[in-house]
């Protein structure tokens, strides 16, 4: 497959005035008509021919203006030559026949449990009918749907309806990646919201009879996300309905379509029994996620994927605010850098790193990744720090007042902040252009009551960009006394070349840096500090990203040291954590986050890039034993903090009750690792709520312990979807290293094992791909059994395959015997004569 590429972009010849669609539903034999008024773009080369994407249609009939079509489709659409068409605007009709129940790529419409269901971005609207499939041609849609279920729904309000059919009506023009139509037999939780302009919206949770009961929260949350849009950005609403359907069979997370958002089950069903306190949250930010789209993402749309991130980014980093108000903007900032540095930073480090803004794909379903999301995200975040909050409010109500309406670029974007902030932003630009996390050296020197900082930056190469440039890159930096105290509150400094020097001068002591507070760059941060100096900074940095960060750095640099060389840890660290534990001053969500070690993955990673080799048993091995030590260090205080945080009454999903579990599940998590799983199993025994009951269930088995509770967990819901996928999941995450891959092969071979559900699919193979030491056992037995599956899967649906087949991405960090495993799996799954374009682009790339 030919590479698309950013430079060749050229606008549509023609442009779409209106669209309408009648749909006559059936699994096999679904009829789409088409009526298409096109009009020729004064703003394109004239005279080229109108090519209308289309990918597996059974062209029954199709005209121009009345008079039949004798061209003949392609495997890519149908191209109608110049020379054919009327110079003026023109009707194009089409019918075409499909068949959703085959439709296993979950791309186009497709069925999930009798309903039948779309999802057309990025591509999948010319899988439905010949359109030109592209985000700049935006068009009104009219649209009837024929069937005898119940429920018919497409986009926009509804006009009419009889038994049999409905039509919609979207008078907003929308790029046909937003297209969806959803009919099933389906129950509506209903609710209303009054605009600051006092428009009544309806707003509709739609889901299979017997899930009503889970609907509450995902309303809730709309609800607040959408005075939230108005308040904190002035965003209104613009139709009289919103409707989110919950669908089982679902790639992605939810999407965003005008006016009927799409959702995988998992990311809007909740009740206090079936879905933990991550998943609430989880919920609570996709649904705003979606929403925010209507304005970032809908009415201004991208004009090519590649633009990817003009919509991803900021509506991530909304969503991020949104979530900070909702809950702590503290604990949320170190989740989302959690996030982002196992994840993203894992991404930009490996043989998968790209741009946030790429220059080329082959298939661009493989670009929705961490970095156009995550970092995309960061990048915003960024200049919000550097223009200042409110000239990033002009700037934000000079995008939606210039663009309202249209497809644009990150040029477009990059313009109204250089505007509203008066500022040339060339040099920012680049982080929208150059792949890879830049490395940031700090390096002090003081001398006579004058502290000297030198910074440096270093970006190295990644695939397809041996040298980079400087980047922009803000450091928000304060100044802590040895007290504590603090003497200098934050300043960003502006680093902006390869090395730079800033000088603080009458300064009464040497103070202790407390650098890029706030995470406020994407970049890994070279600051060597004693572990005096880190235990000020813990204990009383005003930052909490701080105070998190020179925890983690504690936590590290001695499971480094476990590693690498089996020292012992430091009983300063042991008496850290205890002092965290108990300060009922804190958060308990924040001590919750502080008592967590480094993840087995993260030291890879950090290992890997202090020039180490890691070993994934070595690591696994030395973080139980760091988790030992702890839990023996602090047994007593870990056992009251779980009677402390217990959370009477009524099960709530706020942030409060949500933090108090949290500190609850992370110390008797701990305290398994002293007592046996004691604690842990009282919790299981007396959960009246998912949270616990699952915290405590992994707890145990995270200590090789819980196959009662595994049988009981089973025994009470296996009739439920979602907590099915925790059970499949919970067992292969937390499986013994060895028995990991048998752990895994095992469930493939449970009647539950639903291969073709993409939420079951990740349970197993997903999760054993996230399992470090289980996956690179030795054997090669992890990394075969995934390949296995990616090659059966990827013949269904590509899409989700190729998403999946990024566990391989960090291959190249390892020995060179899990190296030549890596590679003969990896070749194994694109040397098949049916390898998908999605798989074959990504472990293309992955082989380098
Ligand atoms: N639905 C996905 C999202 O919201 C893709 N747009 O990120
Ligand atoms: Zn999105």
């Amino acid at each position: 497959a030919q590479p698309i590429y950013l430079a060749d972009y050229q606008p549509p010849a023609f442009l779409v005035e209106k669209v309408e669609l009648t749909f006559k539903l059936a699994p096999t034999t679904t009829r789409v008509l088409s009526r298409i008024r096109f009009a020729p773009n004064p703003a394109a080369v004239p005279g080229q021919d109108l090519h209308l994407d289309g990918e597996g249609l059974r062209l029954i009939a199709a005209s121009i203006d009345g008079t039949p079509l004798t061209a003949t489709p392609d495997a890519t659409g149908l191209t109608l030559e110049a020379a054919s068409l009327p110079d003026a605007p023109f009707t194009f009709q089409a019918e075409v026949e499909i068949a959703p129940e085959g439709n296993t790529a979950l791309e186009g419409l497709y069925m999930s449990n009798g309903m039948y269901c779309t999802q057309c971005e990025a591509e999948g609207f010319r899988k439905i009918t010949y359109y030109p499939d592209r985000p700049d041609v935006m068009a009104p849609f009219r649209v009837r749907v024929e069937s005898d279920l119940p429920v018919l729904l497409s986009n926009g309000n509804p006009v009419e309806s009889g038994p049999g059919w409905a039509e919609w009506d979207d008078p907003h023009p929308k790029p046909s990646y937003l297209f969806a139509l959803v009919a099933g037999d389906l129950r509506a939780t209903t609710g209303h919201f009054t605009t600051m302009d006092g428009c009544d919206v309806t707003l509709n949770i739609w889901v299979r009879p017997g899930d009503e009961d889970k609907t509450a929260y995902a309303l809730d949350a709309l609800k607040r996300s959408m005075l939230w849009d108005e308040q904190v950005y002035g965003r209104v609403y613009d139709l009289d309905i919103f409707n989110i359907v919950a669908v089982d069979d679902f790639n992605m997370g939810a999407m965003e379509n005008k006016g009927l958002n799409i959702f995988n089950s998992r990311c809007v069903l909740a009740s206090a029994e079936t879905a933990t306190d991550g998943d609430f949250a989880a919920i609570e930010r996709i649904i705003a996620h979606e929403y925010f789209h209507n304005w970032t993402g809908n009415r201004i749309t991208c004009r090519d994927w590649f633009q990817l991130s003009l919509k991803e980014g900021l509506t991530v980093f909304r969503d991020q605010q949104f979530m900070g108000d909702m809950r702590s903007h503290a604990v949320k900032r170190i989740d989302d850098v959690l996030t982002l540095r196992a994840r993203q930073f894992r991404e930009d480090a490996g043989p998968l790193a790209h741009p946030v803004r790429p220059e080329s794909y082959v298939e661009i379903n493989n670009f929705y990744t961490a970095t156009v999301y995550e970092k995309g995200a960061e990048l915003i975040r960024m200049l919000r720090l550097l223009v200042g909050e409110d000239r990033y409010r002009a700037a934000l109500d000079l995008y939606f007042e210039r663009h309202d309406g249209q497809a644009c670029t990150i040029e477009d974007w990059i313009a109204v902040f250089a505007e509203a902030a008066g500022r040339d932003l060339s040099q920012f630009k680049r982080w929208y252009e150059q792949a890879g996390t830049p490395k940031v050296t700090l390096l002090e020197h003081w001398e006579d009551g004058t502290l000297t900082l030198t910074l440096r930056q270093y970006s190295a190469p990644t695939p397809g960009q041996p040298l980079k440039e400087p980047l922009l890159i803000p450091v928000a930096l304060g100044l802590v006394g040895p007290d504590g105290a603090e003497l200098m509150p934050t300043q960003v400094l502006e680093l902006d070349s390869p090395e730079q020097v800033f000088t603080f001068t009458d300064l009464p002591a040497r103070p202790v840096v407390s650098a890029l507070r706030g995470f406020s760059a994407p970049v890994v941060l070279e600051h060597a500090q004693s572990s005096a100096e880190s235990n000020v900074l813990l204990g009383h940095d005003t930052d909490p990203f701080a105070r998190f960060e020179a925890g983690r750095n504690l936590a590290r640099h001695i499971l480094h040291g476990m590693i690498l060389d089996g020292a012992p840890p430091n009983p300063d660290y042991l008496n850290a954590m205890r002092l965290v534990l108990v300060d009922d001053r804190l958060d308990p969500a924040f001590r919750a986050l502080v008592l967590r070690l480094p993840g087995e993955d993260e030291l890879a990673q950090s290992l890997h890039a202090a020039g180490h080799t890691p070993n994934p048993d070595a690591i696994h091995a030395a973080r139980r034993r760091a988790l030992c030590l702890l839990a023996e260090a602090l047994a007593p205080d870990l056992t009251r903090m779980v009677n402390a945080m217990a959370t009477p009454g009524a099960y709530n999903p706020d942030a409060r009750d949500a933090g108090r579990r949290a500190l609850r599940l992370a110390a008797a998590g701990l305290l398994a690792h002293a007592d046996g799983g004691t604690k842990a199993r009282d919790i299981f025994a007396q959960a009246d709520n998912m949270t616990e009951q699952f915290g405590a269930w992994c707890a145990l088995l995270a200590v090789g312990a819980g196959s009662a509770e595994s049988l009981q967990f089973h025994r009470q819901w296996q009739a439920n979807r979602l907590v099915m996928d925790k059970w499949f999941g919970a067992q292969v995450a937390f499986a013994q290293p060895d028995l990991a891959p048998a752990v895994a092969e095992e469930l493939t071979r449970h009647a539950g094992f639903d291969w073709k559900n993409p939420n079951r699919f990740r349970a197993v193979i997903g999760s054993l791909g996230a399992h470090p030491a289980g996956f690179h056992q030795s054997s090669g037995a992890g990394y075969r059994l995934v390949a296995d599956w990616l090659i059966r899967l990827d013949t269904a649906n590509p899409q989700a395959a190729a998403r999946i087949s990024t566990v391989f991405e960090t291959w190249s960090r390892y020995d060179a015997e899990r190296q030549a495993l890596i590679r003969a799996e990896l070749t194994r799954i694109l040397d098949r004569p049916d390898c998908s374009r999605d798989m074959g682009e990504m472990v293309g790339r992955m082989l380098g």
